[in-house]
């Protein structure tokens, strides 16, 4: 039986992959979390005890970090500092967790002989224009823009050095941007939802017409099981599933799909060095692995993430009015 160590495994995919997990194998998890701001026990609601432990800790810490990778088959990365906005207002923890954190992993699989998979962001690759022919690929340069992007694309070129220099037995992937339940209310999508039911404006950076490629959560983690179990050692695949939509046109939709005009927003100041566009070519996971996304309906998976954030109100009402206080602060 196969042991996975999860790190960041109560925020919003890390815990949609260990349900994936405990549904679709018969592996045993750890979750490793720090319960940041973003993290939510919530989340992890359900697992049979029999095959799920959770252990509260930070991937900075090589004492626990190396206790647990020695005890497990496999690491599976994905405790980060993952907002933009965030990463333009205090960089630091940025850096600790993402370059810091994921060094520190990286020693504890390298001493121990882990397999090791890194969950990374297509946000590496910097942006593209509207009318760019081309989408990225893994052959597409590192470019990235934010602190948070460059933090992330640094991670990714350490698991790079180590499996390179000390053999290290990884794969990465970098996704585009995804949706579904549980996501913190400070990302776009459950932002929006979560102020229409509140009856807050939803707000729209600048223009509205920056595109970004949505994946349903779900069809990440389908993904990063399927590069866990057949994923070459060494090579980073693209994860995507040809979701592109600009901003302006999601919020109309999720305006809509709420029953509401679909111009009862506000536009507010644009994000700092706004990347334009992303838009990820999956062909080699595809090609090679045979994966493929189960939601090709972006509306009926906004429709159902509607309908949760709906009916779960206890789960984001305790982070909404800090939110929304700390976007208010930036005019945003
Ligand atoms: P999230 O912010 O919802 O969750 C991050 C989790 O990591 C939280 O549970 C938090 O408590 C934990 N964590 C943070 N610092 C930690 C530390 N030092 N030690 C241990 N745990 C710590 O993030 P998310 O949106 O679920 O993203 C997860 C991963 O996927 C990240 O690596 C992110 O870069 C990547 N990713 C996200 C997206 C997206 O659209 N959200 C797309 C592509 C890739
Ligand atoms: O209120 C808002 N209004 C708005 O117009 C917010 C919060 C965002 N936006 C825009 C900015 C982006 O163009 O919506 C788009 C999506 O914003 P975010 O949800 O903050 O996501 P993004 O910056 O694209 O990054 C996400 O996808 C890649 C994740 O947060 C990252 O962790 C992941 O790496």
């Amino acid at each position: 039986m196969t042991h996975l160590l999860v790190t960041g495994g109560a925020g919003f995919i890390g815990s949609n992959f260990v349900h994936h997990v405990i549904d679709h194998t018969d592996y045993q998890v750890t979750v490793l979390d720090k319960l940041t701001y973003a993290g939510n026990l919530a989340s992890l609601n359900g697992l049979p005890d029999d095959r799920f432990a959770f252990v509260h800790g930070d991937i900075t810490d090589a004492t626990v970090v190396d206790d647990l990778v020695a005890r497990a088959d496999a690491v599976v990365h994905y405790a980060a500092e993952s907002h933009n906005d965030n990463s333009l207002h205090d960089p630091r923890p940025f850096l600790d967790t993402n370059i810091i954190g994921t060094f520190t992993l990286l020693e504890a699989a390298r001493k121990h002989g882990t397999r090791f998979h890194h969950i990374s962001t297509d946000e590496v690759y910097g942006d593209l224009e509207l009318d760019d022919p081309e989408r990225f690929t893994e052959a597409t340069p590192y470019n990235p823009s934010s602190p948070y992007s460059s933090t992330k694309a640094g991670s990714d070129l350490l698991v790079r050095a180590w499996v390179r220099s000390f053999g290290l037995q990884a794969t990465i992937s970098n996704c585009s941007n995804n949706y579904g339940p549980y996501q913190h209310v400070e990302k776009f999508i459950p932002r929006q939802i979560t102020n229409v039911i509140r009856g807050i404006r939803p707000k729209l950076y600048g223009a509205g017409e920056n595109v970004r490629d949505w994946i349903h959560a779900d069809d990440h983690s389908s993904a990063v099981l399927t590069i866990l179990d057949r994923g070459v050692i060494g090579e980073t695949y693209l994860i995507g599933a040809d979701g592109e939509r600009n901003n302006k046109a999601v919020v109309e939709l999720i305006l809509e799909l709420m029953g509401e005009p679909r111009d009862a927003y506000d536009h507010v100041t644009d994000r700092a060095g706004h990347d334009l566009r992303y838009a990820i070519d999956s062909t080699k996971l595809r090609d090679e692995l045979g994966w493929r996304p189960q939601f090709g309906d972006f509306e009926s998976g906004l429709t159902a993430t509607i309908d949760w954030y709906r009916t779960n109100e206890s789960w984001w009402a305790p982070a909404k009015d800090s939110t929304e206080a700390f976007y208010a602060s930036k005019g945003q």
